[in-house]
């Protein structure tokens, strides 16, 4: 199997998202039959639901190129998740680190366990606007250009950090013997 592209989202407001961010990264550099291919700037983003008062997320989008089947990727995602602190207490709650699979080549797909595309791409900035720094011209399996829907979403409570990609400070995983 040829590897296939893959987009994922990256978000963290708590225990240092910075911090969370790099290690998401590092850990998905890490996956087995996959390569990090590139990850967007960050974003700094006003947090869209769930309860009052949660602090600011980081987010960024980062593409794998991958042989993994997408219920293999999307189990791997969530055990990142859990190895860094995740704890699914509230829909929308804030959380150390939530990964979603945004796309998996153009695998249309919708049942209780995966949906794809992921279901509120098209109408949140702190998605679309990393993406689009990757992958300008993409088109969405069946949802248009994605940079038709950037015009539909304006970047209210979006703000793109000031710093250098942080793709490249993610170390090659070690091989395994
Ligand atoms: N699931 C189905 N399709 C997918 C997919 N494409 N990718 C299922 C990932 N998971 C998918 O997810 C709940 C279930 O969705 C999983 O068991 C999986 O089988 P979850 O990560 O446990 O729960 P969640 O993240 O709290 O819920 P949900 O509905 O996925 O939330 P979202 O849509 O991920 O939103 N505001 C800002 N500014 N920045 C953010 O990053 N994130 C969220 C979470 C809310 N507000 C935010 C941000
Ligand atoms: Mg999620």
């Amino acid at each position: 199997m040829h590897p296939l592209r893959a987009y994922i989202g990256i978000g963290s407001n708590l225990d240092d998202p910075l911090a969370q961010v790099r290690a998401a990264l590092q850990a998905l550099a890490a996956l087995p039959a996959s390569q990090l291919s590139t990850c967007s700037p960050l974003y700094r983003s006003v947090p869209v639901g769930g309860p009052p008062g949660q602090p600011d997320y980081l987010n960024a989008v980062a593409a794998l190129d991958t042989r993994l089947s997408a219920d293999q990727l999307l189990r791997a995602l969530q055990a990142i998740e859990a190895a860094q602190g995740r704890v699914r207490e509230l829909r929308w709650g804030p959380r150390t680190l939530d990964l979603d699979l945004l796309l998996y080549a153009d695998l249309v797909r919708d049942d209780a366990w995966l949906t794809l595309p992921h279901p509120r791409l098209q109408e949140r900035a702190f998605v679309l606007y990393p993406l689009h720094d990757i992958a300008p011209g993409l088109e969405l399996p069946g949802g248009g250009m994605l940079s038709k829907l950037l015009l539909k979403c304006p970047p209210q409570g979006l703000e793109r950090l000031d710093s250098p990609t942080i793709a490249g400070t993610i170390k090659p995983p070690v091989p395994t013997p």
